[in-house]
């Protein structure tokens, strides 16, 4: 038998069902750089969410200018405790910052409803880095990955690393869900799915 030209690789089934789904809220936290790709990520992400229970008003989707950005942005969503009404999943790129407006009244009125709990249950960071001819790439992902990774861990609220590190773009396009052909598979609906079950079971566990 001829080995494939292309094997996914991805997570077994999730469980079958997140009986807490519709109380959870998730933050999405996407770089705008590779936007091609960036938009059917956060789409994929958040149908996936959906799909699992997730209320889309209980999504809030933000941006920074680029992945090296992802970490800072993601720290600081966590940490303002705000919760901002959910952006229109079809305007994904006009989405407002809440880095940029330092928060707003709304937010406030709605976090202080919900004080006992953090304002986000988990947080997707999506960016998508694209090998050049410099070294920005590995500067970049290396960083950009400890440093979701170290936010996770100090806030204790789950990050999901939705940083794609690719060498073409025709890989980047491949794991965005766009295109066809063998290998094509949107790899948002991944993340939105693990933020649902680690959302779920990091409140389990306290
Ligand atoms: C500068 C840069 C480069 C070269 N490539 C990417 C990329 O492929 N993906 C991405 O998300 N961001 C890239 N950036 C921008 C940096 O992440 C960052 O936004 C700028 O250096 C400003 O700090």
């Amino acid at each position: 038998m001829s080995a494939p030209t292309y094997a996914f690789k991805g997570p077994s089934a999730p469980p079958s069902s997140f009986p807490t789904a519709s109380s959870l809220r998730i933050g999405i936290v996407h770089a705008r750089w590779n936007t091609e790709c960036i938009a059917p990520l956060v789409k994929g992400a958040v149908q996936a969410m959906k799909k699992a229970g997730v209320k889309e008003e209980n999504i809030v989707v933000e941006s920074v200018p680029g992945s090296w950005e992802l970490p800072a942005g993601t720290q600081r969503l966590i940490t303002a405790g705000q919760v901002q009404a959910s952006s229109n999943v079809d305007d994904l790129m006009g989405a407002t910052s809440l880095l940029d407006d330092g928060g707003n009244a709304d937010a406030s009125s709605q976090s202080s409803s919900k004080a006992s709990r953090a304002a986000f249950d988990a947080v997707i960071s999506i960016g998508v880095l694209i090998k050049g001819s410099t070294m920005h790439f590995e500067y970049i992902a290396q960083s950009c990955c400890e440093g979701l990774m170290r936010v996770g861990l100090d806030t204790g609220t789950p990050v999901i690393l939705g940083v794609l590190t690719c060498l073409t773009e025709e890989q980047a396009l491949q794991r965005s869900g766009v295109g066809e052909g063998a290998g094509v598979h949107n790899h948002g609906e991944d993340w939105g799915t693990a933020a649902v079950e680690m959302a779920e079971k990091c409140n389990r566990w306290g």
